[in-house]
């Protein structure tokens, strides 16, 4: 029985994800909640780790095929979820996971056009089971995320992807929100103080109905 929640951020390039990730850490400990544990994908596990270097540094002739990559990013998501989400939920501990099954929706769906049927089938294939218990989608302009990426290092392949990309991700992301249920939107071009007081507060209040 799962007894630990699994809390997910999403959102796009410079949406402040990373920052986000130390603000939820913070609030839970302040709610004593101490033993939780923080993850990244791709990444956070030896294969993860693998798979995250090549999708952002491949560099070939042969350039990498959509699918290949969708199957790339599920590979690391299954290695993932076995090996440390579903044995951690199990224990009690907390996850925090920086993306999920959404980022492949938003940017193998939205951006590169794949049927998000595809992108289900994998999801009720491997991932059925384990769903986050509350995802923040922090909600940034295309330019904005990107401004703020550039500035801070070297753009990687995904980073440098056309503004149209990056404009079908979010509207990607902004129709499934829509949708969905447990997912809290924080709008994440205001300042960094203003998002993290609405993390918080947003945090706060499903703490106490959860
Ligand atoms: N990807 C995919 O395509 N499909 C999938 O299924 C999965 C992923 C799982 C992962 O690369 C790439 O893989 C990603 C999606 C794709 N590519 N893109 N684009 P990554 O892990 O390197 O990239 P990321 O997930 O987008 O993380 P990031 O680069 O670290 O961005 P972030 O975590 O959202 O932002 P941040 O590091 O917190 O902030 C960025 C900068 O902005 C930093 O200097 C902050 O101080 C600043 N910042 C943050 N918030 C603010 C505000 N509010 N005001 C001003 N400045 C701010």
């Amino acid at each position: 029985m799962i007894k630990g929640k699994f809390i997910v951020l999403e959102g796009i390039e410079g949406s402040g994800k990373t920052l986000a990730c130390k603000i939820i850490l913070k609030t839970l400990h302040q709610h004593n909640i101490k033993n939780v544990k923080l993850v990244k994908e791709p990444g956070s596990t030896y294969l993860g780790e693998k798979i995250r270097k090549i999708i952002k540094n491949y560099n070939n002739d042969q350039d990498l095929h959509h699918n290949a990559e969708l199957l790339l990013f599920h590979a690391a998501r299954i290695q993932l979820v076995e090996s440390i989400i579903k044995p951690c939920l199990n224990k009690g501990i907390w996850i925090i996971s920086d993306r999920y099954q959404l980022s492949s929706f938003a940017y193998q769906g939205g951006g590169d056009n794949i049927p998000s049927k595809k992108i289900k089938n994998l999801k009720n294939m491997f991932l059925k089971k384990i769903n986050p218990d509350i995802t923040f989608y922090l909600d940034v302009l295309p330019e904005t995320g990107l401004k703020r990426a550039f500035q801070r290092k070297k753009l990687d392949r995904i980073e440098k992807k056309s503004m149209k990309f990056f404009e079908k991700v979010r509207n990607t992301y902004l129709s499934i929100i829509s949708k969905e249920k447990n997912i809290i939107k924080i709008d994440a071009n205001q300042k960094k103080i203003l998002v993290r007081n609405s993390i918080k507060n947003e945090l706060f209040t499903w703490l106490k109905n959860n």
